[in-house]
């Protein structure tokens, strides 16, 4: 919008020669309203940018990791609460970890904290990791939602796989399948479901969000992947239909009699919501506009 309307004084001001002042005027006072409007909106999202959970605000040593062995029972990163319990007698923790360990190349549990994309988000060190096995507390579960319930528009965060999940499922390991099977065609999958929750932990009417972390389910072999990249997920849907927590839980393909055989681990982060850099990029050219109609007065 800020875009078009700075074109179109680009060319009132080409015809200002020929007498079109009143044209531009009517003009200008539309585009000061455009850009008043997109600083709104901007200002808006950056309320919400600000309680993005990034987990750079939180303090960790180079190449290291928090599990929750200070029993704390969790973390908060930008506003949102991220619980944690941590077993002193197993030296076992379980729910959520932030991490900024770059081992995206040593399979198993010993390496348990690195993401397989080797960091968080955009360049950032420090990301989230999380352990949710199938016996796991519903309130380990629960995440809020951190924003304000009912907002419409995108919402959401990153999601990877660990490294110990990922190569576990690429190559099989003492406890788990090689996705596909010896033959490859095995319709195997690793999913995360993400479901809303209302202020009382009630379910909420919107579908849960399901995003696959590994998905083999295709006859076509070029089509199966464990993914190893930072992979947006939009839960605008359950933001918009008044989640005030969002609850995790991972399903497998791989399962016994013990649960999921595939490691139950996920890697999260957050940078600002892709709408809100659209919307910055239009602010910025709409207050670069507003600069020249001030210095052209
Ligand atoms: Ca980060
Ligand atoms: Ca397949």
């Amino acid at each position: 919008m800020t875009v078009m309307c700075w074109w179109a004084m680009q060319r009132a001001n080409a015809a200002r020669g020929r007498g079109a002042r009143q044209r531009d005027w009517v003009m200008g006072l539309w585009c000061r309203r455009a850009a008043m409007l997109v600083g709104l909106v901007w200002s808006g999202c950056c309320v919400q940018q600000a309680v993005a959970a990034a987990f750079d605000d939180l303090p960790l040593a180079p190449n290291s990791y928090w599990n929750g062995s200070d029993m704390s029972g969790g973390f908060t990163t930008g506003g949102v609460f991220f619980p944690n319990s941590y077993n002193p007698s197993w030296v076992s923790w379980e729910g959520w970890a932030y991490s900024n360990q770059t081992d995206n190349v040593t399979p198993g549990w010993a390496n348990q904290y690195s993401a397989i994309t080797g960091g968080g988000v955009g360049g950032s060190a420090n990301y989230g990791v999380a352990y949710l096995s199938d016996w796991a507390d519903d309130a380990l579960r629960r995440v809020s939602v951190g924003f304000a319930n009912g907002a419409p528009g995108v919402h959401g965060f990153y999601v990877t796989n660990t490294t110990y999940a990922y190569y576990s499922m690429l190559n099989g390991d003492s406890f788990a399948k090689k996705f596909g099977g010896p033959s490859g065609t095995d319709p195997d999958y690793f999913r995360l479901v993400i479901s809303g929750l209302d202020s009382a932990y009630n379910p909420i009417a919107a579908s849960p969000v399901t995003f696959y972390l590994a998905d083999f389910r295709s006859a076509d072999p070029a089509q199966d992947y464990i993914v190893n990249d930072w992979r947006f997920v939009d839960v605008g849907s359950l933001v918009s239909g008044g989640a005030a927590y969002l609850s995790f839980s991972l399903d497998s393909s791989d399962t016994s009699a013990w649960g999921i055989n595939t490691p139950t681990y996920f890697a999260v982060d957050q940078v600002p919501e892709p709408a809100s850099a659209m919307l910055l990029l239009a602010a910025a050219v709409g207050a670069w506009f507003m600069g020249q109609r001030r210095r052209s007065a």
